[in-house]
């Protein structure tokens, strides 16, 4: 894949957007130029069934409009059923070995946390990885505690050319640590769901930004 693809990273599901409509919220971050969507529909308010797909179908459409790969987040059935352009999964959904099989040469996600998760990854067939959560969130319950760059770092010295997501607490604040890491992109809900200005945060989450402070 191509690494440009995975540098503003959008994750998004309707329990995210609180009052905001969330295919607003996602025509507006595509519109300020995020480069790749993962539709995440968790929590006890997740649509399931009918209006699950439906809405799924609407994200796809509004992403194949602005030309950015749609995502889908655990539910391999769904990403085939829709033509999905890849599915992500973490390390608690099915063996990505099995999940390659299943979507052949769709694009494959995977969460890792460890050296040993993400040898495993790259074995399954990884197109890219995800890395985190590297600072504290409050959008996955379940999440680790935070790790920090250090991995990143580690994982990126040891395969230069891998395509690297970090996730996990990231804000415009925070960015420019992430791509001192070494990482190819940020992945993020909270940053774009609860900004008032999408397109400037967008704009100030990329990697070449004019918005972000950078060290002299
Ligand atoms: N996965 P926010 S952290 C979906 O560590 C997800 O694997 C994580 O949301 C991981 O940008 C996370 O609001 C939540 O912190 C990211």
């Amino acid at each position: 894949m191509k690494h440009e693809k995975l540098q503003l990273y959008f994750i998004m599901g309707t329990a995210n957007v609180q009052q905001r409509e969330p295919l607003v919220v996602l025509e507006q971050a595509l519109q300020a130029g995020i480069t790749m969507f993962q539709l995440r529909e968790k929590g006890s308010t997740a649509l399931t069934g009918q209006a699950y797909e439906h809405f799924a179908r609407q994200c796809q459409q509004l992403c194949q409009t602005y030309h950015v790969p749609f995502i889908v987040n655990d539910d391999v059935t769904l990403a085939i059923k829709l033509g999905a352009d890849g599915v992500h999964i973490g390390q608690e959904d099915l063996p990505a070995s099995i999940v390659r099989q299943q979507i052949g040469k769709m694009l494959l996600g995977v969460s890792v946390h460890s050296q040993e998760e993400l040898q495993i990854a790259l074995q399954d067939g990884a197109d890219y990885v995800g890395i985190g959560p590297i600072f504290a969130t409050t959008s996955k319950s379940d999440a680790k505690a935070p790790c920090g760059t250090q991995f990143l770092q580690q994982a990126r010295a040891m395969y230069p050319e891998l395509p690297i997501v970090a996730i996990g607490g990231i804000h415009e604040s925070n960015v420019q640590m992430i791509w001192e890491a070494g990482a190819d992109g940020v992945a993020v809900i909270s940053a774009i769901c609860d900004s008032e200005d999408i397109a400037t945060t967008v704009a100030a989450l990329h990697k070449n930004s004019s918005f972000t402070q950078t060290k002299t």
